[in-house]
């Protein structure tokens, strides 16, 4: 596409491209087993299952590779202006099934892997899930790059290849979480491509020199940002963009001073550290242990990624630098890489000569900025002296912009000094620390939270001041996810079904289609399709649980999945009270009644940061319950607890359409958004929740009657807290939880210290609010078992659920960036003029 067709040469290409990359079956398996015997140097006679997934991935590599470069080269014809979703993580999944479904080659690579002996299943397992995100905000970012091809939008992603992903967690004997290293490239990476024409150097430590009149850092190392490239598929389209994921190389170049002062060992020592600067992702969610490493990455991937941006503003498109708000509008994926800002400003006025204020222009216009907490733990602040250790110039930056910035809060509210300390870009205190939220928010033309209680919470509190000063900066953006991967992909049965009802698979590329579901919510025949589908899932999921933890649950039960990242706000701590109130309830059965009440599976997954003792109790006392109710004859299939190790994007694929329900249960007003929840709506799994993050939404999309709403608000949240710290929670306490924590401390689950961490604080400040909401969630559980007993109604409920779904696509968020934030359009490969061959 794009070639001149009246050139020969170009001519023969496009022939010899076309047969090579024909997607009939034969063709196909030729181009398989030409990567078995050239690029993994296998014998074409003699290749295992392994060989033959590789060889697979590289000949659909071969399509992208083909695609991305049309794609590449019309952007560069059109002029087209880019997004750029600078994040430290992307989460992305295994890549090969989604690559296929998104190429329409399912069929054919189906028939052509049959003839070479093997299942498109098979294959598709043998793919090892790289974790390069901690959870939500790296999955969200995954789900963007998909939408954003899909819908033809010209992107980029930047981010880090760090050579440990997140750990892999196992369950020791005792119940405990382990962690294990997960050097995740020894299971080969087909999808990337090291690209050796971009190598980036990017700078730090040394001091600023004025040379006429001119600021100039003269650095100590230099470290070498080296391009990995993944190309992008979108679903039904031939656009295809790419995920640039940098990692560290040490440079050849002789750093002044400081390590090697004619000291070679200690040369090579400073060098392999900077080889090391993008080899772990640290494992903290929505927290910021502040470790000095991170910062380190956190500016390798900003100034990497700015430089290639100038580069390709004024190198590859030849437009000069003042043009670069018309060409890139760059997203900061929350705080981490926001000292892209001072790094822009630094390379506009020290190397471009940009005078401050137009400097200062083309940044605003060009940054915008994501936040995706409000967890005081998780607001990165960085100590002065560090941060002024490291980047020097970007510290003198700050504080001129900081100086700017507050003399205009000082014209707008004058004689407030308290406003001009709250708002400063720089804390002070015993350690003088640099805001990243204020850096971000005041470098930026647009700030959004992800769902719209989040947003509501960021300009009432949290960022209120900035709010005052500039209403029209802030905007909510409600996060969304792929229906590609969750529903097309995770749950093909399903999807096929859509289809045939509403007669069409256009709902995969527009989700509202999925409304008209609504008509057939009552259809009996369509409800027993439902069910039954939902039955073909909990099977497999069944079997997975058999295999790998050799448990066995009962597949007439109700499937009752919490799945996240284990945290206390995330209160997996009420789920499992409740589980143990069900226990003691039903051993105090008779044995007929026993066998009359609904059966339940309650399942859990999610990983604890290594180091939050608190989640690693909860991860400990899930253990433990599963342990005891599993092994008591006397309860039979009444009850199932299972705690499924190593969640990640994979499991989540195979856990998330065997669900009756999902927990989302979160305190109101700590959950930004959630997306979890999402997925399971989009299969057809009501929520068991709290009005919190992008629940509220969902009630209003799929009513509240197809939910299972329980809990205080936020309001309520913020008053019981100040009671419970003042007066202890012994007045909200009731008799079913005073029951529950007795079988504890009884150790009913082992010994009681190994669990106080978590349980003492209920019967104090609880600040998560556990035992306030606790009665509420027990009755509402009931209601559960209830409305399960009730087929019809139990069925329609999930049909709606799919029906309501529409609104949380990501590509109606998409949408609403492209708009409201970036300014940008659509950009589609013209379509081939086939008279021009
Ligand atoms: P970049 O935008 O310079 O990073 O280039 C990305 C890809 O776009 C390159 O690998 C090329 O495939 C393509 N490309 C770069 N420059 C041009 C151009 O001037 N015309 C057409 N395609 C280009
Ligand atoms: O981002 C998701 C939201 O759906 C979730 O509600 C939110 O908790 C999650 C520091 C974070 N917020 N903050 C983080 C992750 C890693 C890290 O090092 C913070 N993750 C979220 C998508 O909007």
């Amino acid at each position: 596409k794009g070639l001149d067709f009246q050139n020969e040469k170009n001519q023969l290409l496009w022939k010899l491209m076309s047969a090579y990359l024909d997607s009939n079956p034969t063709c196909i398996q030729r181009q398989i087993v030409n990567h078995i015997e050239y690029t993994i140097a296998r014998s074409r006679f003699n290749f295992d299952i392994f060989g033959a997934y590789l060889a697979t991935s590289y000949s659909v590599r071969d399509r992208l590779i083909e695609l991305w470069n049309d794609t590449q080269q019309h952007y560069h014809h059109v002029y087209a202006k880019q997004v750029y979703y600078f994040s430290v993580e992307f989460l992305l999944g295994r890549f090969l099934q989604n690559a296929i479904l998104n190429l329409n080659l399912d069929s054919n690579y189906r028939d052509a892997l049959k003839g070479l002996g093997y299942t498109m299943e098979e294959i598709y397992e043998q793919e090892y899930d790289p974790a390069l995100g901690n959870g939500g905000l790296g999955r969200l970012a995954a789900c963007m790059l998909d939408s954003l091809s899909s819908q033809n939008y010209p992107c980029w992603g930047y981010g880090l290849r760090y050579n440990y992903g997140m750990f892999k967690q196992e369950i020791d004997d005792d119940g405990k979480q382990i962690e294990k290293v997960d050097y995740w490239l020894t299971h080969g990476a087909p999808w990337q491509i090291e690209n050796m024409l971009i190598q980036i150097p990017v700078h730090f430590y040394g001091h600023v020199i004025s040379i006429e009149n001119k600021r100039k850092w003269v650095s100590e190392l230099t470290v070498i940002a080296q391009a990995n490239d993944i190309f992008i598929p979108g679903y039904g389209t031939d656009n295809t963009n790419t995920l640039r994921l940098w990692s560290s190389k040490p440079s050849t170049e002789f750093d002044l001073g400081r390590f090697n002062q004619g000291d070679y060992y200690s040369a090579l020592s400073q060098k392999q550290l900077s080889e090391n600067l993008t080899s772990v992702l640290y494992p903290d969610d929505s927290t910021d242990e502040g470790r000095k490493l991170r910062l380190q990455q956190e500016y390798f991937l900003s100034s990497a990624s700015m430089k290639d941006i100038i580069r390709r503003v004024t190198k590859s498109y030849k437009m000069p630098i003042t043009d670069v708000p018309k060409l890139c509008a760059i997203q900061l994926n929350d705080t981490h890489p926001a000292i892209a800002i001072p790094e822009l400003m630094r390379i506009l006025i020290d190397e471009y000569d940009v005078k401050w204020d137009q400097a200062w222009d083309i940044t605003t216009q060009t940054f915008a900025y994501t936040n995706h907490t409000i967890l005081p733990e998780a607001l990165e602040k960085w100590d002065i002296e560090y941060f002024q250790t490291l980047f020097p110039r970007h510290m003198e930056i700050i504080f001129e912009i900081n100086w700017k910035f507050l003399e205009f809060v000082k014209s707008k509210f004058p004689n407030d000094n308290d406003r001009y300390s709250r708002m400063s870009l720089i804390e002070e205190g015993f350690v003088k620390r640099v805001r990243m939220s204020h850096l971000a928010i005041v470098g930026s033309h647009a700030v959004n939270g992800v769902a719209g209680i989040h947003t509501k919470i960021l300009e009432s509190t949290l960022f209120k001041d900035f709010y005052e000063l500039w209403p029209e900066k802030f905007l909510n953006v409600t996060n969304g996810v792929t229906p590609r991967r969750w529903l097309n992909q995770a749950n093909p049965l399903l999807a096929e079904a859509i289809t045939k009802r509403l007669g069409t698979s256009d709902w995969i590329t527009n989700l509202n289609l999925l409304e008209k579901l609504r008509n057939f919510a009552d259809d009996q025949e369509f409800q027993t399709q439902f069910a039954q589908i939902k039955m073909e899932n909990k099977k497999r999921l069944r079997e997975y649980i058999k295999k790998t933890m050799n448990i066995k649950i009962p597949i007439n039960a109700l499937y009752d999945i919490h799945i996240k990242r284990i945290h206390l706000y995330k209160r997996q701590l009420l789920n499992i009270l409740s589980v143990i109130y069900r226990y003691l309830t039903i051993t105090k059965m008779k044995k007929e009644d026993r066998e009359k009440i609904v059966k339940r599976v309650v399942i859990f997954a999610g990983k604890s940061a290594p180091a939050y003792k608190e989640a690693k109790a909860v991860v400990h006392l899930i253990n433990r319950v599963s342990y005891v109710i599993n092994n008591d004859p006397t309860i039979g299939d009444a009850l199932k607890v299972v705690f499924v190790p190593n969640y990640g994007v994979s499991l989540a694929e195979l856990l998330i359409p065997a669900a009756d329900i999902s927990q989302q249960v979160s305190t109101a007003g700590t959950e930004a958004s959630g997306t979890g929840n999402m997925k399971f709506v989009l299969n057809g799994a009501p929520i068991l929740g709290t009005l919190d993050g992008a629940n509220i939404e969902i009630a209003e999309c799929v009513g509240k009657e197809n939910m299972f709403i329980f809990g205080m608000n936020v309001e309520q949240v913020n008053k019981a807290r100040i009671e419970n710290a003042n007066k202890g929670t012994s007045h909200v306490i009731t008799r079913e939880l005073k029951s529950v924590i007795a079988a504890i401390k009884g150790g009913l689950f082992g010994n009681y210290l190994d669990f106080s961490i978590i349980i003492d604080p209920l019967l104090s400040s609880d600040f998560f609010c556990v035992s306030n909401d606790f009665d509420d969630y027990l009755k509402t559980q009931e209601k559960v078992d209830q409305t399960f007993m009730n087929k019809k109604k139990w069925n329609k409920m999930g049909i709606m659920n799919i029906a309501g779904s529409g609104f949380f696509s990501i590509d109606r968020t998409i949408n609403e960036y492209a708009k409201k934030i970036w300014s940008v359009s659509p950009q589609p490969l013209p379509p081939m003029n086939e008279d021009d061959i």
